[in-house]
């Protein structure tokens, strides 16, 4: 088994590399590429440095069983014939491939036999937020069907990786000290700030981060419920936390919603207003579950569930879910 890691300098590119050592994940050899930019640098990996190769067009994929790729969408479209031409499965995590046909969009928790119907032999990860969202969402859907769901964000600064962390933190000390923030990656200050704006706007004045949790969310759940989502950055470094609404056929009660979180792969419930205790961000960070709080019903909504949902960016949201895929492949066969 050998496993390419792409875009392997970016904030999800060095948790690829953590994700797959703190799994063990199976594998012989690992190879990783990068820009030319960051070619020649070495990273380590289970007590060895691995050395950056230039992605260039040509067979260095040859002999690769799965492609971890992040670099972002125009990279992954530019290379996915390089990357996929001799048999080795490309899981990608940008945006380029999400929406086609062809290729399936998967969170292993909820849907991961779509991974058997990818004829491109490209897997695409979803958006970070979407992701942990859904996981919360499949064992609702269990219990009674969803007919809509309404959700805000509080998104941390990784979501515009690397730099984005790096321009909040720069920004804190800035703004402590009285100096002028320096704002490059998001389009205002985001320190003592929340901005109200996660990539373009569309036509219907939804962003594009918004329309990507409806778009992405039907895709995943086979449904046809919509989702309407208001998408915030909020000045946390690397876990996003939402509010979500849920309106299902038949009314459920927060025992049997939190019963079924509480059996359900990949989350945890944290819901005890009595001693203050829900998920937060803070000590969110860094672990692998989603996690779940503030169950109630909806008092606007007799069918409506209310909740809050916090998950690590750069893990579930990115590296984690993606290297899960790889293991449901390598659990069901389907990598030669
Ligand atoms: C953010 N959700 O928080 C975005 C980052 O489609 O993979 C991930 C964008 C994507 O800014």
């Amino acid at each position: 088994m050998r496993v390419a890691i792409v875009g392997v300098s970016g904030a999800v590119g060095q948790e690829f590399l953590k994700v797959l050592a703190e799994r063990n994940f199976p594998m012989d050899e690992l190879v990783i590429f990068g820009s030319a930019r960051s070619a020649g640098r070495t990273y380590e990996f289970k007590g060895k440095q691995l050395t950056v190769k230039e992605l260039k067009h040509g067979d260095d994929f040859k002999d690769i069983d799965i492609a971890l790729t992040s670099a972002g969408a125009g990279i992954s479209k530019e290379y996915a014939e390089t990357i996929t031409k001799h048999g080795a499965i490309m899981i990608d995590n940008s945006s380029a491939f999400r929406y086609d046909d062809d290729v399936p969009l998967v969170v292993p928790e909820v849907n991961a036999e779509d991974c058997l119907n990818r004829p491109r032999n490209i897997i695409a990860n979803p958006n970070c937020s979407t992701i942990q969202m859904v996981v919360a969402l499949k064992p609702i859907e269990d219990l009674s069907p969803i007919k809509s769901i309404h959700v805000a964000t509080y998104q941390a600064a990784s979501g515009a990786g690397a730099q984005g962390i790096a321009e909040l933190e720069n920004q804190v000390k800035e703004v402590a000290s009285g100096e002028e923030p320096t704002i490059s990656k998001f389009p205002y200050q985001l320190a003592m700030n929340i901005i109200p704006q996660i990539d373009v706007f569309l036509e219907n004045d939804y962003t594009k981060e918004e329309m990507k949790m409806n778009w992405e969310t039907k895709k995943i759940m086979h449904t046809e419920a919509e989702v309407s989502a208001t998408c915030v950055r909020i000045p946390v470094a690397r876990a996003h936390s939402e509010a979500i609404w849920v309106e299902t056929e038949k009314p459920l009660s927060v025992e049997e919603v939190k019963a079924a979180f509480e059996k359900f792969e990949g989350l945890t419930v944290v819901d005890n207003p009595a001693e203050k205790q829900y998920p937060m961000p803070l000590f969110v960070s860094g672990k692998d579950d989603v996690y779940v709080g503030r169950i109630r019903k909806d008092v606007a909504n007799p069918n409506g569930i209310t909740f809050w949902c916090v998950g690590d960016q750069i893990k579930k949201g990115a590296a984690l879910n993606a290297v899960q895929i790889a293991e449901w492949l390598v659990a069901n066969g389907e990598v030669k």
